[in-house]
């Protein structure tokens, strides 16, 4: 198999510059004819070759001549055809088979309604095509279905006839205006409910806002309609970047690979971070639909309108729009929070792909399914890397560079040099040493050694930067760090930013006491720092640094000692008690909660499992799972007074998902966490789930009882099913909690799950909520000790890899860093991995399991 390198980019030879596309839908049948104006780019005749998979090509005609089938040649990925004209008008009829089409890439039916996925190599599934970014086309369709079961016909761009035909269907034509790459081309026809809406942009334009969901779903569409409304004034008021097209639409699917896509005009959404009402979602979920809808909404600047050359240079649209996406969440709520949310995804996840055999720089340098390179890298550690252009420019210099970028490259596929040179110049700064962000992956470890100087008022930081080798690349040279800096002193914070540029630099500073350094505050570069703070330091941080994201932090790195220091305990068979200290710390923030109350919660908050992993070359997992369960077991006896009374003072208020709502009760959550794990909670956990008004509530009982494998787990979880039996969205929450429990039986209910009516291997948003929460929220089963967790999720890739191979491949990722694991699971591991790489994978699944055992 062939991977593609970003070293290997040539720009086309022919490209194609309007697209005319008619579609006669049919489930097993559907007719499509394409045509094609190409043109070559040097204006000589050529060898044209278009991609193109798993298609049924009927015909083919040149200028209004068929071709004969001699004159072409058709292979498993492509349409090959030589002696194209310098100018040709192509025409191509092609038959689909949406039905079978389990992959959900291309065109395919979810519950009976049409849609597409492209990104980032779907149009070929299509037609056969110049499926890449940096060919940009007008595109006209035409969708021609039966009037009464699709009465929606919908497709990018603006809508501009719809005639009934004799035959009872429907043709309807839409044009858009702005030349795309095929990866945003999407197709919609189904029967919906439609929640309508408008909003006037800045400049007076009046836009047609319509969510397209399942029938009796509109009130579940309110809240993601009013983000949408929030996102569009945002990019406004932020960047000074309007809507450009007369109709935004959105179609909420049950069937769907990831999140959501930003299609031009026609997102489509997994109907998860669509709907939602008070009492069928969490306060999670809508956090989460404000954040995606917002970020889908951005890409139509970081994106369509400014595109990617290559699908190396995916960052340049993804890290920028979670950039966007994570400043437009903390405009809309807490700073603090939504900071302290992100650095926990790079300290999981992202430091794990480092850390793993699918390591890669933001900007990969090979692929050979790109659909793998959607990852937390290419994401958020690509956010992480504007964060720091914006660190380092400022507010205003940044938004100066994006006012360059758009000015410059509007209408344009461009590269992430583009983008680093329209910072650079706007601002003159030379930003050379910066873009090593792009080429180098792995996480840099950050070493900082202090000393104070009495006599000279001295105080000196030493810090030493290294990257070490990463499974794809061996070297690793020294990066441009932003390192914000607080010195505390005198009951005073004194803020710097310093910018380290070397592998080693000494930074001094003039203060007339030996100050505590708050390292790194605000998680200001994305590396591992190491600095032997003592606890009181820690506990000082906790309490009087300005930025939460240190304090918060502080806490952080005091349960990390913890942990280290219980194992050692436990290693040597004697018990770990907490220190006194951080008991007395946590009793006085029960005492008096911080104004605060979602950052008091998650100060009160043991670090999760993957929190603790990641400090661990080798993974001790049962260790961790055991400590952290006796941390939370420790605080629960030794404070229940005090959980109890913090408890007791929040009194629930009707549901509103509003800012201190949410504190509130994510702080009563965490209270309620604790409780369940003394006895005499029965009555707390019950009361709490039968009267409760919302989804927050109810699920934070299940939560606790599934944590502290409390008694009361099977019964509440046996109401909740039967009570919500019908709402697909709602039972992937208690499939998830089925499949995490974290006791032996939840082999025998894992197969209870898969037999469950309502589970489908068929769609995504079922199997992840069953394999993805075993693996991600149940480490303890799923390392047990016999391999029985590996081998579960095995037997689930394989199976998924026939079915869907995205969905297979992104289900493996916690098989692959075997590496990470103890001897006898290294082995179990090994050996699964290897029981697949026997098999016919796809290119997906192969990518990842070859690479593992290298
Ligand atoms: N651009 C899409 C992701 C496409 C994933 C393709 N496997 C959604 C997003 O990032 O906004
Ligand atoms: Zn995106």
């Amino acid at each position: 198999r062939q991977a593609k390198k970003l070293s290997d980019y040539k720009a086309p030879e022919f490209t194609i510059t309007d697209v005319e596309l008619s579609f006669e839908l049919s489930p097993e049948a559907t007719a499509l004819t394409a045509v094609y104006q190409v043109v070559s780019a040097s204006g000589k005749a050529g060898t044209l070759i278009l991609d193109g998979q798993e298609l049924k090509l009927l015909s083919v005609s040149l200028d209004g001549q068929l071709l004969n089938a001699d004159s072409y040649q058709v292979t498993a990925e492509q349409l090959i055809l030589p002696g194209m004209p310098a100018k040709a008008q192509l025409e191509l009829k092609i038959e689909l088979n949406p039905k079978a089409n389990t992959a959900l890439e291309g065109l395919y039916l979810s519950n009976g309604a049409y849609c597409t996925q492209c990104e980032a190599e779907g149009f070929r599934r299509i037609s056969y095509y110049l499926d890449r970014p940096d060919v940009l086309a007008r595109f006209t369709t035409h969708i021609i279905a039966d009037d009464n079961t699709y009465p929606a016909l919908l497709s990018n761009g603006n809508l501009v006839s719809s005639t009934l035909l004799p035959d009872g269907r429907r043709h309807v034509t839409w044009v858009d205006p702005f030349p795309k790459p095929s990866y945003l081309f999407a197709l919609v026809a189904g029967d919906f409910d439609c929640l309508k809406g408008s909003y006037t942009t800045g400049s007076g334009r009046e836009v047609a806002l319509e969510f397209y969901v399942d029938k009796g779903n509109k009130q579940r569409a309110h809240f993601a309609l009013e983000s949408l409304k929030r996102a569009m004034l945002w990019d406004e008021q932020s960047f000074g970047l309007e809507y450009d097209l007369d109709v935004y639409m959105v179609v909420a699917v049950d069937f769907f690979n990831m999140g959501a896509m930003e299609n031009k005009g026609l997102n489509v959404f997994n109907s998860k971070y669509v709907l939602a009402d008070q009492s069928s979602a969490t306060d999670t979920d809508f956090f989460n639909i404000e954040s995606i809808i917002g970020h889908e909404y951005f890409h139509n600047w970081t994106g369509n309108r400014v595109t990617c050359r290559d699908w190396f240079q995916l960052s340049l649209k993804e890290g920028l729009t979670v950039f966007r996406d994570q400043q437009f969440s903390a405009d809309m709520g807490s700073a603090t929070l939504n900071r302290i949310d992100a650095v926990k995804t790079i300290r999981t996840a992202q430091f794990a792909e480092d850390a793993g055999p699918m390591a890669h720089p933001i900007r990969p340098q090979q692929v050979l399914e790109m659909n793998n390179f959607y990852t937390v890298t290419v994401y958020d550690k690509g956010a992480e890397v504007i964060r720091m252009l914006h660190t380092l420019l400022g507010q205003a210099g940044f938004r100066k560079g994006m006012d360059l970028y758009f000015k410059r490259h509007d209408g344009q596929a461009v590269t992430c040099d583009d983008f680093v040179s329209a910072m650079q110049d706007a601002n003159g700064r030379d930003l050379t040493l910066f873009s090593r962000w792009y080429q180098q992956s792995g996480t840099p470890q950050l070493k900082v050694h202090s000393h104070y100087d009495a006599k000279k008022r001295e105080f000196k930081l030493l810090m030493q930067q290294h990257t070490a080798g990463t499974a794809d690349q061996a070297e690793k040279l020294p990066l441009l760090l932003p390192v914000r800096l607080e010195l505390l002193a005198e009951g005073k914070s004194y803020p710097y930013l310093l910018e380290m540029t070397e592998a080693e630099q000494e930074f001094t500073f003039a203060v007339s006491q030996k100050p505590i350094p708050v390292l790194l505050a605000d998680f200001s570069a994305p590396v591992k720092l190491h600095y032997q703070y003592q606890m009181d330091e820690l506990l000082l941080i906790a309490r009087d640094a300005k930025d939460g994201v240190a304090r918060w932090d502080a806490i952080q790195q005091l349960w990390q000692m913890q942990v280290i220091a219980a194992i050692d305990a436990k290693n040597t068979g004697a018990e770990y008690l907490l220190p006194g200290e951080l008991l007395e710390f946590y009793r006085q923030l029960l005492a008096k909660p911080l104004e605060d109350l979602a950052f008091t919660a998650e100060l009160l908050t043991v670090p999760g499992y993957d929190m603790v992993a990641e400090q661990f070359d080798e993974i001790p997992v049962q260790d961790l799972v055991w400590v952290l369960q006796n941390f939370q077991q420790q605080l629960a006896t030794k404070l229940v007074e005090q959980w109890r009374l913090c408890y007791k003072s929040l009194h629930p208020a009707a549901y509103q998902y509003q800012e201190q709502h949410v504190a509130k009760r994510a702080l009563r959550s965490v209270c309620l966490q604790y409780l369940a794990f003394v006895v005499g909670s029965d009555e707390l956990l019950r009361q709490q789930y039968q009267h409760s008004d919302n989804m927050t509530d109810q699920l934070a009982v299940l939560r606790s009882c599934r944590t502290a494998s409390h008694p009361l787990f099977a019964e509440l979880m046996a109401d909740f099913e039967q009570r919500w039996n019908n709402d697909v969205l709602v039972l992937d929450k208690w499939f998830s909690l089925s499949a995490s429990y974290p006791q032996s039986s939840v082999f025998d209910t894992l197969e209870q799950l898969t037999a469950h009516p309502q589970f489908s291997w068929q769609n995504p948003n079922r199997v992840r909520a069953v394999f993805g929460a075993f693996y991600q929220q149940n480490p303890q089963m799923f390392h047990s000790a016999d391999g029985k967790g590996y081998q579960v999720l095995a037997d689930v890739v394989l199976k998924m890899d026939s079915i869907n191979p995205q969905v297979a491949a992104r289900l493996v990722t916690p098989l692959l860093s075997w590496k990470r694991y103890q001897a006898q699971s290294q082995l179990q591991l090994k050996s699964v991995l290897q029981t697949m790489l026997a098999k016919d994978l796809s290119d997906d699944l192969y990518e990842k399991v070859s690479k593992s055992l290298n």
